[in-house]
């Protein structure tokens, strides 16, 4: 084996690691819905900083997200990737919305303690149907 081709292994072999660990995220489940991928991204400033999560509704009949709100900040809305503001969140029977970079988002705004990375932030959804859940979202460094 030559050296380049060790180099290469090992490389493989730790990429292999971190994609089988992956990044933290938060789950939970409440009445019909599971909620996974969960993490908010580390806010630059106390001014705002957005928040991601999926959420499957295993039932037959549709729930929406109320609303969203964190001990942490003084107020939480959901925007779409353009940032227009969305009333609600509507998560079809039998199917999912995800919310991640670049799309669908949870804006937290005005942080009265701000969070850092390795840190979890608490935020508490409140469906129609299913009820209210609270999730523990790791805080990950911008962008990672
Ligand atoms: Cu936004």
């Amino acid at each position: 084996m030559t050296g380049l081709s060790r180099v290469a292994l090992a490389a493989l072999v730790l990429a292999g690691g971190c994609r089988k660990a992956g990044p933290p995220a938060a789950a939970a489940s409440v009445g019909d819905l599971r909620i996974d991928r969960g993490f908010a991204f580390e806010p630059i400033t106390a001014a705002s900083g957005a928040a991601y999560f999926r959420i499957h509704n295993n039932g037959s009949i549709p729930d929406t997200v109320l609303e969203a709100s964190s001990p942490a900040a003084l107020s939480a809305s959901f925007h779409g990737s353009s940032m227009a503001h969305l009333d609600v969140l509507a998560i079809p029977a039998g199917g999912e919305i995800e919310l991640k970079p670049g799309a669908t988002h949870l804006m937290l705004t005005s942080f009265t303690a701000l969070p850092k990375a390795g840190d979890s932030l608490s935020v508490t959804l409140k469906f129609a149907r299913a009820g209210s859940v609270t999730l523990q979202l790791p805080v990950r460094r911008y962008g990672q």
